[in-house]
């Protein structure tokens, strides 16, 4: 990975500036409401409730739903999903005032993204404010999902980089990835990445004027405090290594929060991932 591990290295970037100062250099209605909630609630924990049952996720959220500024569903893997589950989690999101990201990684063609987007058993465009994307495809699946969320004021991520041992999205595929969404930013839905580092300043743009009026946000996944990994080629890093060296802006944290076992080790699972997140971006702006 050709990202810096010196935060040094992001001086006059945008990874020195307040998530609030950010707000500015957004098109996109979704990630001006993140970094504001962000900062309101000092909290750049994304958490991932990877659970089966639907009442299990409620459950995870209403622990959890203090602490972060969203939550990651994979809703395909609820046994039991029926839209009153959808209609719960968005009531929570608006009670405990986080948002929902349904990690979809769509990968198809733009006519059938689309349809999976809107339609379907999970009408996920109904409930989720924001979904993301492999550019596998090519820039079709952009306008095939920017044609159902846009309306919607959802948001669009690209899986620039991903956390797994042995993935393919290095190199000349990430910096394709990161020249994709920089010629759909302006319409307002494409507005960050999930990688591992700022892949848009790594591959900046040529033009310092340019690179200077854009911004992407980071999500991490990959992250936890107590372990390196998993039997399956997962790879954690620390809240400080993803924000403070490498510039991401949230974390996202799966099993380290809802794989304890207690209701209480859950919260304070939570929390401790929160501090750190947040102590890492303190840091990095202060720096
Ligand atoms: O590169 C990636 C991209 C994603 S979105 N690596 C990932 O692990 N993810 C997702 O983040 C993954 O699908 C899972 O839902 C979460 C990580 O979960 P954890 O339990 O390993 O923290």
């Amino acid at each position: 990975m050709a990202h810096s591990t010196n935060s040094s290295a992001h001086s006059r970037t945008k990874a020195h500036l307040s998530f609030t100062a950010r707000i500015p250099y957004q098109n996109n209605v979704a990630a001006k409401r993140l970094l504001e909630l962000m900062e309101r609630k000092q909290s750049n924990l994304c958490v991932s409730v990877d659970v089966t049952k639907g009442r299990d996720m409620l459950e995870v959220v209403r622990r959890v739903g203090k602490s972060c500024c969203m939550i990651k569903t994979h809703i395909d893997i609820i046994e039991d999903f029926t839209m009153d589950l959808a209609d719960e989690l968005v009531k929570l999101s608006k009670e405990l005032d986080f948002m929902i990201f349904e990690d979809r990684k769509f990968a198809d063609i733009g006519n059938t993204v689309q349809l999976q987007y809107s339609s379907g058993v999970h009408k996920i465009a109904s409930w989720s404010d924001i979904t993301n994307a492999h550019p596998i495809p090519g820039d079709g699946i952009v306008t095939g999902l920017a044609a159902v969320g846009k309306p919607l004021d959802r948001g669009l991520l690209l899986l620039a980089e991903m956390s797994s041992k042995g993935n393919l999205a290095t190199g000349e595929y990430t910096r394709t990835t990161v020249e994709m969404a920089r010629r759909h930013r302006s319409e307002g839905f494409v507005f960050g990445f999930i990688a591992q580092g700022r892949v848009h300043e790594t591959y900046a743009p040529s033009d310092p004027a340019a690179a200077n009026a854009e911004d992407f946000l980071i999500l991490s996944p990959g992250v936890g405090l107590d372990v390196k990994g998993d039997k399956m080629g997962q790879q954690y890093r620390t809240p400080h290594e993803v924000v403070f060296d490498s510039g991401c802006d949230v974390i996202i944290v799966g099993r380290g929060i809802y794989g304890k076992n207690t209701e209480q080790e859950v919260r304070d699972e939570a929390e401790r991932y929160r501090e750190g997140g947040w102590k890492a971006y303190q840091a990095r702006i202060q720096g």
